[in-house]
């Protein structure tokens, strides 16, 4: 759905919005189960921060990528000439230590202006006793800082980032509590993280990260990677990314 002035007025404040409905209860069960399919096919241990892309080989994923109720959110923030980046699971098993420290997205992405829009979207219900995301509102406009190396044990992120914010901070989070179905957005320079899951129940969310066209690329990702996107709304004018077709899937 196309968001309201008021909607896009909190966001440029707070940098992020939640809950947005997205998925009819039957949707998301259905989603949960073909989830469900590829975590028993890849293991948990690699479900948990393993399954990048996957909208590549997943028909599912596509779907929820380019679905018109979550591009309609995406553009009213960001235009309409809209490319997908990437998709990535973040799974959370419990009871379990493993945590998303506080990071910023783009800090490692290279992008330049570094506009880039994530919807998480809940594919369980995500909520304090389950370690939903939280997110710091307003840090989106205070900059991309400098991230040091985690020295907590369990830190789920790639190259174990972690930004150091103080008590005061902290003390402002946010809990993005989501029904399986719900959506938040945040900004790409948004402050984040998740604490443990200490509960019994898995806590999964697909992130989808959209970047409009007019973006470019300067430096390589943290993988030392130039990205491929897809067009998944409007028209590519500028042709920054290498573009690479649309996943075609046999019924
Ligand atoms: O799912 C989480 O706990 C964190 C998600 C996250 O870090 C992200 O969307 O970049």
């Amino acid at each position: 759905m196309k968001l309201t002035p008021q909607q896009i007025a909190t966001f440029s404040r707070k940098g992020y919005l939640s809950p947005i409905p997205v998925m009819e209860a039957e949707e998301i069960v259905r989603i949960r189960a073909e989830f469900d399919r590829l975590e028993a096919e890849e293991g948990r241990e690699k479900s948990q921060i393993g399954l990048l892309d996957r909208h590549l080989d997943r028909s599912f994923v596509w779907d929820i990528a380019r679905d018109p109720r979550i591009l309609d959110s995406i553009s009213s923030i960001i235009g309409p000439n809209i490319l997908l980046l990437g998709t990535h699971f973040f799974c959370k098993y419990g009871p379990s230590h493993r945590f998303v420290a506080w990071h910023q997205d783009v800090t490692y992405w290279g992008l330049e202006p570094p506009d880039a829009l994530t919807a998480w979207l809940a594919i369980d219900d995500s909520d304090t006793e389950n370690g939903c995301m939280q997110v710091i509102p307003g840090t989106h406009t205070t900059g991309i800082h400098e991230h040091g190396k985690s020295e907590r044990e369990g830190n789920l992120l790639s190259i174990n980032q972690e930004l150091t914010m103080t008590p005061e901070d902290e003390a402002r989070a946010v809990d993005m509590v989501l029904r399986a179905g719900e959506m938040s957005l945040h900004h790409g320079m948004l402050v984040h993280g998740s604490l443990p899951n200490p509960s019994t129940r898995r806590r999964c969310g697909l992130t989808l990260r959209y970047i409009p066209t007019s973006v470019r690329q300067v430096k390589l990702n943290s993988h030392g990677k130039r990205y491929t996107a897809i067009l998944v709304h409007g028209e590519d004018r500028e042709q920054h990314f290498e573009e690479i077709a649309s996943p075609v899937f046999g019924n």
